[in-house]
């Protein structure tokens, strides 16, 4: 008999970190973990086995499900928005391509077994696209309708997979003689920019923040690539594994939409460069701005209107700015550069 288990793609990265660690402390979850590199040594006793391989590997995915009977999927791999700019067709393969792979794996899955698979998908606040920074200004909170014209290829992947994740859960071969719905129970949450005190972001544009904390804690200077004045919002990663969680856990009935947006506060890099120096009064940080990647922040919004999921499955942040920083970030990261200076990609 094959063991049910939940799967998580991209679990080296850093949601993936902070979900296995949660579910690893909940305990109750079987959880396969998938990433291209082996998994973290720190996130092993939380895992019933891990494959490392790429999402495009067919081959790998039906080996996965002739060992396993997948009943969640938290499909966390993706190529993100600067690293997506260099490489836009591998982008599209990965963020695109991948996805497809892991629906219609879930899609099987439900067939064989019978139940839903629930398929928890991490877009973000990149799908947005606001034209200036007049219109970004005034628009202030965005609703999950709005401005929907990104100027990435992430955020234009982002867009797309919502739609696709939609298509599955609720349109999935409409024209079938005998109709049978997908299975896939498809829910997604458009993230904000994410702030992790044990590991550091890879290949993304509002990385800034990340960046510029975790420089500061090694004593290491920090050149912004946004201007002070840059705004969008972001959010402490513990709030994003609550939020995963509870939307996974909502009872679909209470569902209006499958696409959710989620935030906690909107620093601008200049008041975040603020609460840093702070902590760390030594640090050096200096803004050298990057036209084109700014242009992307400014193209992000400075906040967005997430009344859909807290009236939908009780969202609401832990960690506002205060808390974040001298709570979460501080003392975490302080430790942890004094535990063993690495952090992990
Ligand atoms: C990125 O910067 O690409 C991501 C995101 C905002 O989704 N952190």
């Amino acid at each position: 008999m094959r063991k049910p288990v939940t799967l998580i793609t991209g679990a080296n990265g850093e949601i993936g970190h902070g979900l296995i660690e949660h579910f690893g402390r909940a305990g109750g979850h079987e959880l396969v973990a998938l990433d291209l590199k082996p998994l973290d040594e720190r996130l092993r006793s939380h895992c019933t086995a891990w494959l490392d391989g790429d999402i495009l590997d067919q081959n790998l995915l039906q080996r996965l499900v002739s060992e396993y009977e997948i009943h969640a999927i938290y499909h966390l791999a993706a190529l993100l928005s600067t690293r997506s700019e260099y490489t836009p067709d591998t982008a599209h393969r990965v963020n695109v391509e991948g996805t497809l792979n892991l629906l219609m794996l879930a899609h099987q899955q439900a067939s064989w077994h019978g139940h839903h698979v629930k398929f928890l998908f991490p877009s973000s606040v990149a799908v947005y696209g606001l034209p200036d920074l007049e219109t970004k200004r005034r628009a202030g909170r965005v609703r999950e309708i709005d401005y929907n014209e990104p100027t990435t290829m992430y955020g234009c992947n982002k867009l797309y997979c919502e739609q696709l994740g939609r298509y599955f859960a609720l349109h999935f071969r409409q024209l079938a003689v005998e109709r049978t719905p997908s299975g896939v129970d498809f829910r997604s949450i458009r993230f904000p920019g994410l702030i992790s005190a044990v590991t550091l972001p890879a290949g993304g544009t509002s990385d800034y923040a990340s960046e510029m904390i975790h420089a500061a804690a090694q004593g290491k200077p920090y050149a912004c690539f946004v201007r002070d004045s840059a705004r969008i919002p972001f959010m402490a990663m513990p709030d994003a594994i609550k939020a995963l969680v509870l939307l996974a856990d909502a009872p679909p009935e209470r569902l209006t939409r499958r696409v959710y947006n989620v935030t906690s506060f909107s620093p601008s890099a200049g008041e975040i460069r603020d609460r840093v120096l702070k902590a760390f009064p030594r640090a050096t940080i200096t803004f050298e701005t990057h036209a084109a990647r700014a242009a992307i922040v400014d193209s992000w919004p400075e906040d967005v209107d997430d009344t859909p999921a807290r009236r939908d499955w009780n969202w609401s942040p832990d960690f506002g700015a205060d808390r974040t920083f001298d709570e979460y970030l501080v003392p975490t990261i302080s430790k942890f550069y004094k535990a063993d200076g690495k952090c992990r990609k």
